[in-house]
């Protein structure tokens, strides 16, 4: 059997670069040697205040991203969160079993906490509807970006708490995909290189989304801050801005960060800024095309009408089966 893949992206906003390398281009990969479920994760964007007519154009963007970026609907299932009731029922079923404490320590909640006046409680429990959403899927490898690695451990955790108290394998226990931060797992912030590149930032400047166009990413890259010096190295600690235009450099040549340093040995910060706008334009120039054909009104509902059909069933047999463990009377048929 091949191995089960399921990943999630809210649709809080413009897709950027950072989810394209993060997680986008590994679900792409992933399709051919896996069973793939990639999810628009709508309730999860609800944790924060959402504009609805905002939020409804932006689950459909995110699925013709998806399309647009590589993923191909008759090799991987894409569906909305939302059509599949099972995540929100399985949701409370995992909140039953998970601790305060333990949504308390993770570290996304505490930075989007402190940033907001008002905090949903929605917020606090939002690893719990992820932890649903994979666990329904007997997943076995969840691909995300870095910023994701402690939600996917306590949906680790989870799993194997409720097996154990079953005595038996109710949920598979997932594992993730991560790419180093090197190889796009981390994309930072333009702006302010020790802030990850997050698609909801309050200031577009930092962030290169997928739909820019490119004099828009000329703009956004020619501003972007850079380090003392004018050499052009890898060094996180000492030059992270500069070693986040050569990850995004590297990503998109496909050239090794060491190739790009010897390349541009005295050559300044001017010019490798220049090419690399070029290059993101030309990495995104089809992606941005795809996604206009994928406009046409009915394509992409189609396309997600079919992908709840294939998840739904596999999320109804977990949902049940857990459901009836725990002793939850089930309907009398007669
Ligand atoms: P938000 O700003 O609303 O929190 P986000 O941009 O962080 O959104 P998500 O929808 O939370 O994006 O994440 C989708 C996927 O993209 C996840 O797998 C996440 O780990 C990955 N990802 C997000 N930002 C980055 C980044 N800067 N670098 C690499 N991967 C990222
Ligand atoms: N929390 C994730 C999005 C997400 C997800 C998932 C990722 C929701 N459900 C299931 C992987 C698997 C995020 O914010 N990046």
């Amino acid at each position: 059997m091949a191995k089960r893949v399921f990943s999630g992206v809210q649709p809080s906003g413009s897709l950027t670069i950072g989810n394209y390398f993060g997680a986008l281009r590994n679900f792409v990969r992933l399709q051919d040697e896996a069973e793939c479920f990639f999810c628009v994760v709508n309730l999860h964007a609800l944790t924060v205040p959402q504009d609805p007519q905002e939020l409804y154009q932006r689950t459909l963007d995110v699925a013709r991203l998806f399309v647009a970026c590589g993923i191909d609907p008759n090799k991987a299932t894409i569906f909305v969160q939302s059509h599949v009731p099972a995540h929100s029922e399985m949701s409370w079923l995992l909140e039953c079993t998970t601790y305060v404490g333990e949504l308390r320590r993770m570290t996304q909640y505490k930075d989007k906490a402190a940033k907001r006046e008002v905090v949903t409680s929605g917020l606090f429990t939002y690893p719990v509807l992820m932890a649903a959403d994979i666990l329904l899927y007997q997943t076995d490898e969840v691909p995300v970006g870095e910023d994701q690695k402690q939600h996917l451990e306590l949906a680790r955790d989870i799993a194997i708490r409720v097996n154990n108290r079953f005595d038996e394998q109710i949920f598979k226990v997932p594992e993730p995909y991560i790419p180093p931060k090197a190889a796009g797992g981390r994309i930072m912030n333009l702006q302010n290189p020790l802030e990850k590149m997050s698609k909801s930032a309050e200031n577009p400047k930092g962030i290169i989304t997928l739909l820019d166009p490119p004099d828009v990413i000329r703009q956004k890259i020619r501003s972007a801050v850079t380090d003392s010096g004018r050499e052009i190295y890898y060094d996180e600690e000492n030059k992270p801005a500069i070693s986040n235009l050569m990850v995004i450099y590297s990503l998109c040549s496909g050239k090794s960060l060491d190739e790009i340093r010897d390349e541009y040995a005295g050559v300044g910060y001017g010019q490798f800024k220049k090419d690399l706008a070029e290059l993101v334009v030309e990495t995104l120039r089809p992606i941005q095309a795809r996604f206009e054909e994928l406009s046409r009104p009915g394509v992409i509902e189609e396309v997600l009408a079919q992908g709840k059909k294939k998840a739904e069933p596999i999320a109804q047999e977990t949902l049940k089966r857990f459901q009836r463990k725990l002793g939850l009377l089930p309907l009398c048929d007669s």
